[in-house]
């Protein structure tokens, strides 16, 4: 999504996370920990984390800036994206971990540690509502990157059985939002 807002296309090789593809020596080399995504540069330095990656391709394309403008303007975005990170994405990870028949067979789950970090994503995302109160996007008036790490959280959650409860009004009307951008068929 991060690639189509700024109107970047990247050649891309994908790995299979059911082959395991991604924990092989060779994987290994380029990201330790053994995940994806990963940018490959010209010079054979790889760069992993997803907000890493898109800050690096944000400096070198600064327009349209998605991290926001001036020393303020990032400052807020990066807040942003922190929290939508550390309170919002935690609970749901550890719900997927602990809780989720798709990974019962990759870790020991404690399914009720699990299933308890569904109130923590519901009480998370009601703060996002209200954070949502008079403004358009996460972190203001205009799009950035905490609405992208914000929308794939939510997204990725309610594919794991973490709805946005009904009465997240403000939540669910960004969600219609964001989702209709173009960019967000990527
Ligand atoms: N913090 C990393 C998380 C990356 C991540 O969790 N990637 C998943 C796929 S979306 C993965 O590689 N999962 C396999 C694993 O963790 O072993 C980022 O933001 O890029």
């Amino acid at each position: 999504m991060f690639l189509a807002e700024k109107g970047l296309s990247i050649p891309t090789t994908e790995l299979s996370l059911i082959k395991g593809e991604h924990k092989t020596p060779e994987h290994r080399a380029r990201n330790s920990r053994g995940q994806v995504p990963v940018l490959a540069l010209d010079d054979g330095t790889y760069i992993s984390e997803t907000v890493s990656i898109c800050r690096y391709l944000e400096a070198l394309h600064p327009d349209p800036p998605l991290f926001g403008v001036g020393a303020k303007g990032q400052a807020l975005v990066d807040m942003a994206i922190r929290r939508i990170e550390f309170v919002v994405m935690q609970p749901a990870g550890h719900y997927w971990v602990h809780a989720h028949p798709l990974t019962a067979r990759l870790v020991s789950q404690y399914k009720d540690y699990g299933e308890s970090n569904r109130a923590h994503y519901e009480k998370a995302l009601a703060w996002v509502d209200d954070e949502l109160a008079g403004r358009d996007f996460i972190s203001g008036d205009a799009f950035t990157m905490a609405d992208i790490c914000a929308l794939t959280t939510i997204d990725f959650a309610a594919w794991i059985g973490l709805a946005v409860p009904p009465e997240c009004g403000r939540v669910n009307a960004w969600h219609a939002r964001v989702s209709a951008r173009p960019g967000a068929q990527a």
